[in-house]
C-alpha cells in the first residue's frame, strides 16, 4: 500500500519511530505531505529559496574524527555507532536535571524541517535540509536556573563504538558550548533527521547541534550530556589549537584562519569559490547577539 492513513500505523511506530526521526517521511507516509517552514516566522522563512545539496554529498563528506580524520572515513567507519537507544544526561544548573531517552528529551515539543547553508572552517560549504527540534525549546522544557549563563554539550565516549577515539588526535570526548543567547536563539537546531530521514551514524547520530551561523565544528555530534554551566566551557578545538579556533567561531570572512584565507568558500562539488558571507549570511537574525563585540578578537 502505498499512502497509509493514520489509523493503519500502530501508534507505537509513530511515536517511537517517525515522529521523533523523521516526520517528513512520517507526514508523506499519512498522506499530508511536507509542512516544511510553514509555521516559521518570515525571517526564516527566506530558506525556502535555499537549494539542498544531495542527501549522498550530505553523508559522504564529513568531519567526525571519532571514525578518522579523512573526510570518506565517517562513512566507511560510523557503522560501530549503536544510536538506539540512545540517552542524554542533563546536568548543571537546571530544574529538571535527569538522564533522558531521546524520546523523552523531545516528547511534547513539535520537530521541523530547516533548510540551512551550512560551512566547514576549511571553506567547503553546503545547504541541508535538516529535521530536529529548536534548542530553546529543549531548553525552556529544562528549565534552567539564574546561574545557567552558557550550555555545554558532549559526544559520547566509547572506543569501542567510536574506534577513532583510540588514537590521541583530539581530547575526547569531543565538548562544544553556546552562550544561553546563542543557544536560545530561533536559529539554533537540535538535529534528528535530515532529508526526512534518521541522521545517519557519520552526520552524528541521534541528536546533534547545528548552528548556522557558526562553522561547522560548533555542531557537535552523537550528544550524550548537556550541562548548563556559570563558566565559557573549554571546547575541544580551542583546547587543540587555541590560535587557529576560538570559542565564538562566527562565520567571518574578515578573520583569516592562521593557515588560510576565510574570504572565500566553495559550494561542495563545485568548482569555482564565491565570496564568504558574515554570519554565513544569518546576519539579519543574528548579528544583534554581537553588538559592541570585537569579532576579530572574540573569533
Ligand atoms: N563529536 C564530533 N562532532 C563534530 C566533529 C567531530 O570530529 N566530532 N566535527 C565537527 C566539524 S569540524 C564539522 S565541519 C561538522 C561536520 O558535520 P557534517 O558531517 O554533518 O557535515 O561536525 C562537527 N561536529
Ligand atoms: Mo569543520
Amino acid at each position: 500500500m502505498l499512502i497509509r492513513k493514520p489509523q493503519d500505523i500502530p501508534s507505537r511506530e509513530i511515536t517511537d519511530e517517525r515522529l521523533f526521526w523523521g516526520r517528513r517521511e512520517w507526514l508523506a507516509s499519512i498522506g499530508l505531505g511536507l509542512v516544511g517552514a510553514a509555521g516559521l516566522p518570515r525571517s526564516l522563512r527566506a530558506q525556502d529559496s535555499l537549494k539542498p545539496d544531495s542527501y549522498d554529498t550530505i553523508t559522504s563528506y564529513n568531519n567526525f574524527y571519532e571514525f578518522g580524520t579523512g573526510k570518506e572515513d565517517p562513512k566507511e567507519n560510523a557503522h560501530t555507532l549503536k544510536p538506539r537507544p540512545w540517552s542524554v544526561s542533563v546536568e548543571g544548573d537546571v530544574k529538571n536535571p535527569a538522564r533522558y531517552s531521546v524520546e523523552e528529551l523531545f516528547r511534547g515539543l513539535t520537530p521541523e524541517e530547516r533548510i540551512y547553508r551550512f560551512r566547514c572552517v576549511e571553506a567547503w560549504a553546503m545547504v541541508a535540509p535538516w529535521l530536529g527540534y529548536p534548542l530553546r525549546d529543549v531548553i525552556k522544557k529544562l528549565e534552567p536556573g539564574t546561574k545557567a549563563k552558557y550550555v555545554e554539550f558532549t559526544t559520547l565516549l566509547d572506543p569501542v563504538q567510536m574506534p577513532g577515539q583510540r588514537r590521541g588526535v583530539l581530547d575526547w570526548p569531543y565538548v562544544e558550548g553556546l552562550r544561553m543567547d546563542e543557544a536560545m536563539h530561533p536559529l539554533t537546531l537540535l538535529v534528528t533527521g535530515v532529508y526526512g530521514k534518521p541522521l545517519p551514524n557519520q552526520n552524528g547520530a541521534p541528536v546533534r547541534l547545528i548552528v548556522p551561523w557558526k562553522y561547522g565544528f560548533k555542531g557537535v555530534k552523537s550528544i550524550v550530556k548537556i550541562r548548563f554551566v556559570e563558566k565559557e566551557p573549554a571546547t575541544t578545538w580551542n583546547i587543540a589549537a587555541p590560535n587557529e579556533y576560538g570559542f565564538y567561531a562566527n562565520v567571518n570572512p574578515n578573520v583569516d584562519h592562521p593557515r588560510w584565507s576565510q574570504a572565500k568558500e566553495r559550494p561542495l562539488g563545485q568548482f569555482f569559490k564565491r565570496p564568504t558571507l558574515m554570519f554565513n549570511g544569518y546576519g539579519d537574525q543574528v548579528a544583534s547577539l554581537y553588538a559592541g563585540m570585537d569579532l576579530r578578537a572574540n573569533y
